[in-house]
Formats: C-alpha cells, structure tokens, sequence
C-alpha cells in the first residue's frame, strides 16, 4: 500500500491510496486530510484499506502533481551510519575525523534535526545548494516513517543535501551544512508496511546529470546500515514525542568522489527499489 500527497488545484493539499500502478483513491472526502491521522494509527496499511471504497474519487496517478508526502511531520536524520560515510567524512576533515570515527561505534547514534515538515521539497520540485558553500552533495537515503509511538510504519526516499565545506571547517557548523531552504527533498510517497528484513534487501541507487549527461552516479544496499531501524528509532524517541509521527533518515552509503560538487541546473535521480524513484533539479539558494 502506498500514500501520497498531491495538489488539488487550488492550494490544498489531497491525501491518496495509491491502490495499484496508475490509480490514486483520494482520501480527502472521507475525512483524511492531515497525514497524522493515519500516522497515529497502529496499523496504518489496515486503516487505509478499511477507508478505501467505490464512492471516493479516483485519479489517475500519472496526471496529479506530486507533494511531499509528509505535512505536520518533521524530519530528522541518523548520520554515519555506513562506512562509507565515516570513511568519507574522516578525510573531509582532519579537525573532526576523531568525532565521525567514535559517533560510528558509540552506542549513542548520530542523530540531527533535519526540517519542518512543510519546507520539505517534492519529487518534481527543485532542491537547494547554498550560495555561501562551494562543495555541495546530494546524500540518498532512506526515510522511515514512524508512527507517534516510534514504530517505524512506513518508508520513503529521501535526499540529506549537505554542505561538505562548511560541514569540513568545523563540525560545530553542522547545522549550517545541513539545514537551510530547499535542502530536504522525500518522496514520491510513503510506502507502508514492508518489515526490516523485507527493506533490508533494498537497493538505493543515485545518477547526477548535467546537461543530459551523467556526471556521478552510485549505489549502495540498505543491509550496510550498521544499526537496527528499532535502535535509530528507540534514540530519537528518547525524552521527546512527535505526537504526529516523524521521519528519520537513515545517513548515506553513497558519497561522490572529493573532486565532484553539484552546480545548479543539475538533475539529482534518486532511486530506492521497494519505493520509487526521487527526482529534484537543483538551484542556488
Ligand atoms: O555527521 C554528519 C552528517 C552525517 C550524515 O548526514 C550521513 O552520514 O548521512
Ligand atoms: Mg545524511
């Protein structure tokens, strides 16, 4: 089953069961319009079908536009979670190497505020590269949803754009390099119910192009993430509530070489197996 978001025409937001390849039930008329009140439910893949009937409007998926599938949800991310990443960012900076080196075996995961559910770009939309950085990367990853008791009900793709000199200078600079306009994109929708093992086996690939040619691309399993979705979930949960439910990236496994970094006008194609596929041009912000 999966959910997504879409424009209605005017300036509100619809909630849709996509049912099968091409068709979107809008949720909208039975009273769905906040993507908490299926988030809050224990079972949200048996909440939805029970919504699901002949007299709602149905639309073709290919002809809505697309929003990002979260609304009063925020976002928060898991970081060095692969080796990848540690590797990665241990040569990015000899001033943090040692912090990135014990976050990845500490017990006590990375874990950062990422956005406001309503700042988050769309797939079709554009993502942002900070005017005052000169080495800027997409970071994909995926996102799981969970419900407002820590459960993890859902997943999405998700991209963690990232500053890598600003972040580099000083780790205190975190959140400059992470979190400004345009600099966190999900979708295309949430997909509900796969377990851990099922996402487990999932690929996430990434293709940057410029002007129509490919400039970087790569791909990592989901299987490398060193700890358990239960475990990155159990600490952002630790002394706080997201009565919403709230999504939370699980780091990056793929990360260009030294000498690459996005120029607007790029197209960043994000694409996760079990989910779907992510697509975001990118501009100066
Ligand atoms: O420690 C900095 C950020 C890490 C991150 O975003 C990642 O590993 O994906
Ligand atoms: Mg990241």
């Amino acid at each position: 089953m999966r959910l997504c978001r879409f424009a209605n025409g005017g300036d509100r937001a619809n909630i849709g069961a996509i049912i099968d390849d091409q068709t979107v039930v809008d949720l909208s008329p039975a009273g769905i319009n906040r993507m908490e009140l299926l988030l809050t439910a224990d079972d949200p893949v048996a909440r939805v079908k029970s919504l699901v009937h002949d007299r709602l409007p149905r639309h073709e998926l290919s002809g809505l536009r697309l929003l990002a599938p979260v609304d009063h949800q925020e976002v928060w991310a898991a970081g060095v979670t692969y080796l990848r990443s540690k590797a990665a960012r241990m040569e990015e900076s000899d001033f943090s190497a040692t912090a990135y080196d014990r976050v990845y075996s500490a017990a006590r995961p990375e874990i950062f505020f990422k956005s406001i559910g309503e700042k988050v770009v769309a797939t079709g939309d554009a993502v942002g590269i900070r005017s005052d950085a000169k080495w800027n990367v997409p970071e994909p990853e995926l996102a799981l949803v969970l419900n407002s008791r820590g459960a993890v009900v859902g997943y999405t793709v998700g991209n963690d754009m990232s500053s890598r000199d600003i972040e580099g200078e000083n780790l205190l600079y975190l959140p400059q390099a992470k979190v400004y306009d345009r600099s966190c994109a999900l979708g295309p929708w949430i997909v509900l119910g796969p377990s851990e093992s099922e996402a487990r086996q999932w690929m996430i690939r990434i293709r940057i192009e410029r002007g129509g040619q490919e400039v970087f691309s790569g791909e990592t399993s989901v299987s490398q993430i060193k700890r358990s979705f239960g475990e990155l979930a159990g600490y952002l949960f630790r002394s706080q509530k997201f009565s919403n439910g709230v999504v939370l990236l699980t780091g990056t496994g793929v990360v260009p070489p030294e000498s690459f970094t996005l120029a607007a006008e790029d197209v960043v194609t994000i694409d996760i197996s079990g989910i779907g596929t992510l697509r975001n041009r990118v501009i100066v912000v």
